[in-house]
């Protein structure tokens, strides 16, 4: 078995629940075969592990070599597939223009493309992901936040997850809801077809399977603030205790 770091702070457990005995000894397996085989066997392998890694988020994958490459999180076991003919975003709340855009709609509009680092807290890192999807910016506009509206809570189909940014993070040009993710559409695994794309913060502000945007007259604590304690503003390197490099 290889060797297992020490998880960096904040996350201790990881951020799920606990996976049986089998799985361990499964992945232990599958860690030692990551650190044998190099960069793309550890990227096949950890698209092969996405189903698991889905039902079980332990982050405990988090702890096996597995290079540079993604960890697929959930924190529910599992999340119905969406697609162009059943999708919709709702954005309300603190707005004078509440709208439900269609993945055709989202699609129409002007794409802004991103290649950031992604970080997640617990410490590993992919460089130079390749993002396309609308500013968020530009769905507020169009949504006119009312002068009580100073933060945003996103919501996902997942039926569980949530997230906040406050209006003016929420308005920064490196925010954008993605629809395009490592070079093609964003994946079922990765949060698509929509997901949130907040580059500055660490990976648990980027809310997968988006569903709704709602204008809020203060910061409602998300998921991950409610169970793991982690930062509400979750900039990288300035946050969280801990110090990567933050990504531009
Ligand atoms: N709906 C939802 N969004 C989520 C999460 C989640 O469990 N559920 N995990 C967050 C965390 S902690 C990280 S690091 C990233 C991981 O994105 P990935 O699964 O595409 O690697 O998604 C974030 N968004
Ligand atoms: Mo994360």
């Amino acid at each position: 078995m290889p060797a297992i770091p020490t998880p960096p702070s904040p996350a201790t457990a990881g951020e799920g629940t606990p996976v049986g005995r089998r799985i361990v000894l499964g992945l232990a397996a599958v860690g030692a075969a990551g650190v044998l085989g190099g960069r793309t066997v550890q990227d096949h392998l950890a698209r092969w592990l996405a189903p698991v890694q889905n039902a079980d988020p332990t982050g405990l994958l988090a702890l096996f070599p597995l290079g540079s490459t993604f960890r697929y999180y959930s924190v529910t076991g599992s999340v119905p597939r969406k697609n162009a003919g059943n999708y919709t975003l709702e954005i309300g709340g603190l707005v004078q223009s509440p709208a439900t855009y269609s993945l055709t709609d989202l699609q129409a509009m002007p794409q802004t493309e991103l290649v950031r680092d992604f970080q997640c807290v617990t410490g590993w890192r992919v460089p130079e992901v390749h993002w396309s999807g609308v500013r968020l910016s530009d769905l507020l506009d169009a949504a006119r936040p009312t002068a009580q509206a100073k933060a945003i809570s996103f919501g996902s189909f997942d039926g569980t997850y949530t997230e906040s940014l406050t209006l003016e993070q929420a308005r920064r040009s490196d925010v954008i809801v993605a629809l395009q993710m490592l070079g093609g559409p964003v994946t079922h695994d990765h949060g698509g077809p929509v997901r949130m794309c907040v580059a500055p913060m660490y990976g648990y502000k980027s809310t997968k399977w988006l569903s709704s945007i709602e204008l809020t007259a203060d910061v409602v604590p998300g998921y991950w603030q409610q169970e793991g304690n982690y930062d509400v503003d979750g900039w990288i390197g300035e946050s969280n205790g801990r110090d990567d490099e933050p990504v531009g």
